[in-house]
């Protein structure tokens, strides 16, 4: 199931709408031919691996798989169809598909069958793997994920000249490998203007993009043609999310001469993210990852407009000073060593 997993992540954030899913078939407890599902449209995870096999699998053959096989047609055939066309009588499992058309079917009619079915197996990781998809699946809506980073006395800013940089490089990397897998990333009108992010994953391998929102309820952005996310070569991509009440003509029309997409919502204020994830529903925008300054993190969290938290803590202090701490201390410097305990992070270390 760890190869499965491993395999799995192959596709790491190319899968969109479906999961990523990885399967392994053994025999007499040798790996014999493997398979991960690649990108919507192609063959299931399953198929992939009798497509390496090539051949009948022998009579003890076990197939491992992360995600419960499917019993429906969609855009592939059943995968259980295929396990039985194939004799497999032993399947091992991770997760339970929570696709409401699947969710626990698939094993149920492989038991049916006299199919051996062991799940659970890994189930953590397996489901883990497919946060943005089991949100989608059931409840057509995207997931939307805020991440933060953070100082230890939860200052989302560092002192003037100490660069931009919060947390170190593992974290840094850490948000690429997120960003990668969102089909979508979002950030501020003031972040975009301030930061002149991209956007783009590129920590490991070629750069990717997936749609990028900048999140600017009164099209403050119009004219800024200097940002990255309107100049680069992802600019098709970038699309600016406004309230259509408090669009200027002259602005609009602005994004239109520069070949920037636009939403221009609906809504008010108090409306402005719920009618933007709707239509992302609309457009089968499955997940955002929100990279949010301080003033769209206060506001996310304090809405709870949010499903899913990604808060990254630098064992540092932030712009002002705390009950604590003073001002511009990096405890980085002092050789910390951070832990993880439940649900705290400890950082300890002798101070030089
Ligand atoms: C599997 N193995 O590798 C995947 C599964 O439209 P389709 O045919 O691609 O079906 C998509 C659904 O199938 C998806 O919503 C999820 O429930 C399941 N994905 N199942 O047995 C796979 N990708
Ligand atoms: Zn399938």
């Amino acid at each position: 199931m760890r190869r499965a997993l491993e395999l799995a992540r192959q596709a790491w954030g190319r899968t969109h709408p479906n999961p990523m899913v990885g399967a392994v078939i053994t025999e007499g407890g040798v790996v014999v031919a493997e398979g991960f599902h690649a990108q919507v449209g192609e063959p299931h995870a399953e198929v992939m691996a009798f497509r390496a096999l090539g051949r009948r699998p022998a009579a003890d053959a076990v197939l491992h798989v992360t995600l419960e096989p499917c019993c429906t047609h969609g855009r592939t055939p059943p995968c259980v169809d295929a396990i039985l066309a194939a004799g497999i009588r032993t399947v091992v499992v991770g997760a339970t598909d929570p696709n409401p058309t699947h969710a626990g079917k698939g094993l149920a009619m492989l038991r049916a069958k006299g199919v051996a079915v062991v799940e659970g197996v890994l189930r953590e990781e397996c489901e883990q793997l497919n946060l943005i998809f089991n949100h989608w699946i059931t409840t057509g809506s995207p997931l939307l994920a805020l991440k933060i980073a953070t100082t230890l006395d939860g200052k989302l800013v560092l002192s003037p000249g100490e660069g931009r940089a919060v947390t170190g490089a593992e974290a840094h990397a850490d948000v690429h490998r997120l960003r990668r897998l969102f089909p979508a990333v979002a950030v501020s009108a003031d972040t975009a203007l301030a930061d002149n992010p991209r956007l783009t994953a590129r920590n490991t391998g070629a750069e990717s993009c997936g749609l990028r929102f900048v999140l600017d309820r009164h099209f403050k952005t119009a004219g800024r043609s200097g940002l990255n996310l309107f100049q680069d070569h992802y600019r098709e991509r970038t699309i600016v999310v406004g309230l259509g009440s408090s669009a200027k003509k002259a602005d609009l029309s602005w994004y239109e001469a520069e070949g920037i997409k636009v939403w221009s919502l609906v809504g008010d204020e108090e409306s402005f993210l719920e009618v933007w994830a709707e239509r992302c529903s609309q457009e089968k925008v499955t997940g955002v990852l929100i990279e949010a300054g301080p003033r769209l993190a206060a506001s996310l969290l304090g809405a709870r407009s949010v499903h899913y938290l990604l808060a990254y803590v630098a064992p540092r202090t932030g712009d002002s000073a705390s009950p604590v701490w003073h001002e511009g201390v990096d405890l980085a410097g002092w050789a910390m060593r951070t832990s993880i305990m439940g649900q705290d992070a400890l950082f300890q270390g002798f101070l030089g």
